[in-house]
């Protein structure tokens, strides 16, 4: 890996007042349809709007245990479900955020700028670290701090990701707009907004409609992973929890009735239209009906995806190539944005 950036990223100016998008995820688990929903369709259609960089987030991973020698073969497996998905190489930057310390660097300064009492708001740290937190690692704590840094080393404008993560992107408002005060450069960090909106902003658990599907969640009937074969997919959706009534005709019949509300939620989003449409076409209707049809449309949606990732982790040298090539043209952006920031805090290495 070389300091200079290839052309035709050579001498590019940091993107000041122009759109790039910015998002990545954890090589922590399979990925799920609550990724895929929430964060990864978006990441595919904005590809082809606006200058797109997509990263697979292994020094987040590591704020839980794991195994360092499955790790990369994480990385490389999420890797495939960017591409499966839909990601173009060619045209979305994806990369190992790893691959390019100056994620790691620019955390440091802005550990330095983040205040302990917003860190002590930050809810996914409450949650993720349980009635234990004297036994969560710091890593976990500081994490809201290294995803500012993992969008603002790139001076990335949106961040599509899932409802869960909206306060840390709050944060991530927060760090550039003290830095750029602290070290009197305004406008040097742009306020990034985040891209929340959609139907699969927040999946649930497919066992407990109160809890976000997750890769951690210890039952792997409560998701859907995006290397299920369409077996798997039609039992765990007909295992899905929910309850013996019929479906409502209008989504406030919803009330009060997580489980239903998230499978109605589920298949609006896979079919690209609203629940209010759903329920025009299914109300009346008990799960008996309405699941083996949600069955169908899952796994006419995620079972290409699932096949697609099959076939290149068959063949790990290609799913290399990109992430070494991704992780040259992202360098070429945060290298000098980092160097601009020693200047501005006056390192001695400036
Ligand atoms: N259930 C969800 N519904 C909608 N979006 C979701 N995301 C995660 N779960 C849901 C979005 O997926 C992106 C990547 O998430 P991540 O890998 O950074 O980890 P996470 O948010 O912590 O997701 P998980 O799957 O729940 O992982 P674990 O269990 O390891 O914590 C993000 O944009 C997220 O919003």
């Amino acid at each position: 890996m070389t300091d200079q950036p290839p052309a035709p990223y050579a001498g590019a100016p940091p993107y000041l007042g122009e759109q790039r998008v910015l998002s990545g995820m954890q090589p922590s688990g399979d990925l799920h349809l609550g990724n895929y929903l929430g964060a990864l369709v978006k990441f595919v259609r904005l590809q082809h709007q606006v200058e797109t960089f997509i990263f697979v987030a292994d020094l987040h991973a590591i704020t839980a245990e794991q195994d360092p020698k499955k790790l990369k073969q994480q990385v490389r497996e999420i890797t495939a479900g960017y591409l499966a998905a839909g990601l173009d190489p060619k045209v979305a930057t994806i990369f190992a955020q790893s691959a390019v310390p100056e994620h790691a660097e620019l955390a440091w300064v802005f550990n330095c700028v983040a205040r302990l009492g917003w860190l002590d708001r930050m809810t996914q740290f409450k949650e993720k670290s349980g009635k234990h937190k004297e036994r969560a690692s710091i890593g976990l704590y500081t994490y809201p701090v290294l995803q500012a840094a993992d969008i603002l080393v790139y001076k990335a404008t949106q961040v599509p990701v899932g409802d869960d993560q909206k306060q840390h992107l709050e944060l991530t408002r927060d760090i550039a707009q003290k830095f750029n005060n602290d070290f009197s450069a305004p406008g040097f960090f742009p306020l990034p907004e985040p891209l929340i909106q959609g139907p699969g902003a927040r999946v649930m658990s497919l066992r407990d409609g109160a809890a976000k599907m997750s890769k951690s969640d210890p039952s792997d009937n409560s998701r859907i992973n995006l290397t299920d074969d369409a077996d798997a997919i039609a039992q765990k959706i007909r295992k899905a929890r929910t309850d013996a009534e019929v479906l409502p005709e209008t989504a406030e019949g919803l009330e009060g009735r997580a489980e239903a509300r998230n499978l109605v939620a589920i298949y609006a989003a896979l079919a690209g239209i609203t629940e209010a449409e759903v329920l025009k076409q299914y109300a009346g209707q008990g799960f008996g009906a309405f699941k083996p049809a949600l069955a169908d449309l899952a796994v006419s949606v995620m079972g290409p995806i699932g096949g697609e990732m099959r076939r290149l982790l068959a063949d790990p040298a290609e799913i290399d190539r990109v992430l070494a090539d991704g992780a040259q043209r992202a360098r070429a952006i945060a290298t000098p944005v980092m160097a601009e920031v020693r200047g501005l805090v006056g390192f001695w290495n400036s």
